[in-house]
């Protein structure tokens, strides 16, 4: 139990919590206090699926003893070392073993410290790419509508969730494709069969705005936080087409997608197209230490190398205080032993037709209004309220969170990510708690 309980004098004052609304949070808490494989324990006692897997990154479940043992021993051992010109043992292990999980050709790991680091250095590594490449002139960057690349000024500017971005004025210069999510009431399992034409008003953006002008691309395999939009069979193999006959990099932002959740190691792998640049976070320290990556092409990293000059001179001045912090690269290399020795990606292919089977179940419940799924990944449109989309999301989520199940709930959709160790039984309770939570919802 916590120390510290919650108690009515202004205690929660202090804390101006990230993404949620602190108003309503303040007046009714949602607490939890211990988490152990697939549930939480929450303030009042009760134990509470996690239907999300925290936020998308806890896929092994919790407390797992080797992510404890590891991260426990590093920090004894070497609690911090300095990310600037010294380095620990760990991290060249861990880049070793990340490479070996990414498509072939994606061999050299810059770390960071969040999904939205990782954003903002790849967006940065392309655009200095083509300067070091002479090309100075390509500094465009194209994102997606329904994008969600961190909370970043360069994630936001590529982001296309409007509710992120327009109150902070102008960002850096970016356009967007259009999303790929289905009309509500297309219902397909899994990849829609139809919009792979989506990808082609790149040519209409290059048309536009030059190639010379463009640095990058960015788009998630499939996007998560705008309601799991998941793309058309053959459109990122036409924007891979397309950005390779104009010289743009594409850059998959996996930081959702990577690690186990599409069922492989990557959603490139899962899709079945490669980029030039690839974010990840979250999962690959199973949520226990915050860590991201972005991984490049050789020629990209070399590019950098073979810009001469004095080897002490830094090549690419970028960084963060927290890059391959030792205890974060302790947690990734026990989380990467874990998702080896689970055969989590095996069980995340088992589960996902069962997955994709009970959530398609939910047709025809009260307000849903459509239903895309992948892998161990599902978004749930729900059908507005007369002029306050955002609420019965909001109401279906706290009353599952009544009957003991953690789902989020964001924009017009319940998103549902459950941990990889779930079991069928779990994920049918899970099911049939929202079914009842959407038909009782006024
Ligand atoms: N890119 C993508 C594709 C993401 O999904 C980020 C970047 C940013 O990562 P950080 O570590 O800076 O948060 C993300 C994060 C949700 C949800 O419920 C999604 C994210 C974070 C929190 C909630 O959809 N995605
Ligand atoms: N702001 C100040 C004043 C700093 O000194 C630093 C790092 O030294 C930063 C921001 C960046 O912090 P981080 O490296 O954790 O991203």
């Amino acid at each position: 139990m916590s120390a510290f309980a919650p108690r009515a004098d202004g205690w929660m004052d202090a804390h101006w919590m990230a993404f949620t609304g602190n108003r309503e949070f303040k007046a009714n808490p949602r607490l939890l206090v211990a988490a152990e494989g697939a549930y939480y324990r929450s303030e009042d006692g009760r134990r509470i699926y996690d239907g999300l897997s925290g936020l998308w990154c806890t896929g092994l479940g919790h407390s797992r003893r080797e992510i404890v043992e590891a991260v426990s021993r590093q920090v004894r051992e070497l609690d911090y070392s300095p990310a600037f010109q010294f380095a620990h043992p760990l991290s060249f292990e861990l880049a070793n073993r990340i490479v070996a999980k990414m498509p072939s050709g994606l061999n050299r790991v810059f770390f960071t410290g969040s999904g939205s680091e990782s954003v903002d250095t790849a967006l940065k590594m392309a655009r200095a790419y083509w300067r070091a490449k002479g090309q100075a002139g390509k500094t465009r960057l194209i994102g997606r509508a329904k994008g969600y690349h961190g909370v970043n000024f360069g994630g936001i500017s590529v982001g296309g969730m409007v509710g992120n971005r327009k109150i902070f004025g102008q960002g850096i210069e970016a356009d967007h494709l259009p999303h790929t999510q289905p009309p509500l009431g297309s219902f397909f399992k899994g990849m829609p069969d139809q919009g792979a034409e989506l990808a082609d008003e790149l040519l209409q953006l290059i048309a536009l705005h030059d190639a010379s002008t463009i640095a990058a691309v960015i788009v998630e395999p499939f996007s998560g936080s705008a309601g799991v939009v998941i793309p058309p069979v053959g459109y990122l193999q036409r924007l891979r087409e397309i950005c390779t006959a104009h010289g743009i990099l594409l850059i998959f932002d996996e930081v959702i997608t990577g690690f186990g959740r599409c069922g492989e190691w990557t959603g490139s792998a899962a899709f079945g197209v490669t980029p030039d640049i690839l974010t990840a976070a979250k999962q690959i320290t199973n949520g226990v230490q915050p860590l991201g990556i972005v991984v490049a092409r050789q020629e990209i990293h070399d590019c950098f190398m073979n810009l001469g000059g004095p080897d002490y001179m830094l090549e690419f001045p970028h960084g963060y205080t927290y890059s391959a912090h030792p205890v974060a690269c302790a947690a990734g290399l026990a989380s990467l032993d874990l998702l080896e020795r689970d055969e989590a990606l095996a069980r995340v292919k088992t589960l996902a037709p069962k997955f994709e089977a009970a959530v398609h179940g939910l047709k025809g419940a009260r307000h849903v209004a459509d239903i895309r799924n992948y892998g161990l990944a599902a978004g749930i449109s729900v059908a507005a309220a007369p002029g306050e989309s955002a609420k019965r999301p909001f109401e279906i989520a706290m009353s599952m969170y009544a009957k003991g199940y953690y789902v989020r709930y964001g924009g017009d959709t319940i998103q549902l990510a459950p941990p990889f160790i779930s079991t069928e039984a779990e994920i049918d309770s899970l099911i049939s708690a929202l079914g009842d939570s959407f038909n009782t919802t006024a």
